[in-house]
């Protein structure tokens, strides 16, 4: 078993807590940083939390307040934890957000990433620096996209992105720090946050089939995404901070579905027609839009053995069941609760603003 120490910026979020899982089955000692703000919405490693005693010094989990914007406090964090490795996945993640937001997002993913790697190189210790970079970076790149394809990014996230990626280069390049980007396709699971399309999609029929909603709201159905599960891309971003030389990865299912598809997939579930259900609303839609990502992994297949263990059915299936769990409900009892939802035609009157998908060009 390994007895080194990580440090996981961002551990409160959805790969945070898979990775700090993975780690500590790995026998690593995990530090991870959550912002202030964040200590009350601990729910994601809230069962880590209860399963260590924090106050025993040698205890394996421990969080420690960081803020990527506050350089002090990520000093302290790499100077109290010496980590034999750095996970910085904190980020304002949202990219329809960092339009509205761009110069905090701007701030966080790139600038943040910048501390970190300039406090790392002036301890001159041997960390090995991770960097949760991103398919967005691809942006109006056409698929398939793998390491060599032109970054051509279409949101402020996505130039964030890529000067966090660009950084973490340089100072591989220039410092001959172990520092190493994997370039991570969208990535899902029941810990995805409630406003990516994916678990507002699974979230949504949860509530349609409870009765609490009527219809969801959603904006541009046309982008394809390559959606794995977030708990196998871990397995990924560990292997890449093991390897003998820092290098950049893609981390990819190598398979794509639109936001159409999702919606048929999980709807039919529970044998809905997501047609009835779903609304466009302009508000959803973006400045700018990526409008197909498609994951050429074969480098990481080829150097790091890793391939994805779970499908795209699988992790329609996986997020919609948690779902309906926390609604009390089994995919069989919500397909029966479901029967008294199905419309025998699309009669219904919407509201002024929205547009059935249906009858929508
Ligand atoms: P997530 O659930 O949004 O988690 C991001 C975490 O970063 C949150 O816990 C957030 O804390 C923290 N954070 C935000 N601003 C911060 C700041 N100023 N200082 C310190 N922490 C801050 O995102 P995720 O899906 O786990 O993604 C992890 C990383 O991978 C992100 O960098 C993301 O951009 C990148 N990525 C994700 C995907 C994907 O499909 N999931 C794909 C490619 C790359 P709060 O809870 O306080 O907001
Ligand atoms: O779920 P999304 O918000 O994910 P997006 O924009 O692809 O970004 C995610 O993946 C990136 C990797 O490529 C990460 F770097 C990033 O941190 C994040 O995890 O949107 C997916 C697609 C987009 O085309 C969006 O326009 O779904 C479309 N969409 C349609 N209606 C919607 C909605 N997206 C959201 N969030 N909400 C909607 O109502």
């Amino acid at each position: 078993m390994s007895k080194k120490t990580a440090l996981i910026t961002g551990i409160a979020g959805q790969d945070g807590s898979y990775l700090a899982e993975l780690l500590l089955s790995k026998g690593y000692t995990v530090r991870g940083t959550v912002r202030r703000a964040s200590y009350p919405h601990t729910e994601r490693v809230d069962h880590l939390l209860k399963a260590y005693d924090e106050r025993d010094p040698q205890c394996p989990f421990k969080l420690m307040y960081a803020d990527l914007t506050d350089v002090s406090s990520v000093r302290n964090a790499i100077e109290e934890c010496q980590p034999d490795e750095v996970y910085n996945l904190a980020a304002q993640s949202h990219v329809g957000i960092s339009f509205i937001t761009g110069e905090s997002t701007l701030e966080i993913n790139a600038l943040g990433p910048y501390r970190i790697l300039d406090t790392l190189r002036r301890t001159g210790a041997k960390t090995r620096y991770y960097q949760a970079s991103s398919s967005e970076m691809f942006g109006a790149s056409p698929p398939p996209q793998n390491e060599s394809t032109p970054f051509l990014p279409q949101s402020p996230y996505g130039v964030s992105k890529t000067t966090a990626f660009y950084l973490t280069r340089v100072h591989r390049v220039a410092y001959g720090m172990f520092a190493c980007n994997g370039i991570l396709f969208n990535h899902e699971s029941p810990r995805r946050g409630l406003n990516f399309v994916t678990r507002k999609i699974t979230r949504g029929i949860a509530s349609i089939v409870t009765g609490e909603m009527q219809t969801l709201a959603l904006g541009n159905l046309d982008a394809k995404r390559d959606w794995g599960f977030a708990g196998d891309y871990m397995e990924a971003i560990w292997r890449i901070v093991q390897h003998h030389e820092p290098d950049d990865f893609v981390i990819a299912t190598e398979d794509t579905h639109s936001i159409r598809d999702f919606l048929k997939d999980t709807f039919s579930l529970v044998d809905l027609d997501w047609n009835d259900f779903v609304m466009c609303e302009d508000r959803y839609k973006r400045p700018a839009e990526v409008p197909a990502l498609l994951g050429d992994a074969s480098k990481a297949r080829r150097i790091l053995g890793w391939k994805p263990k779970t499908t795209y059915r699988e992790l329609c299936q996986m997020m919609l069941e948690s779902d309906l769990r926390a609604k009390g409900l089994t995919m069989e009892s919500a397909r029966v609760l479901a029967q008294k939802l199905r419309k025998p035609s699309r009669t219904r009157a919407y509201p002024a603003n929205v547009v059935p998908m249906a009858k929508a060009s």
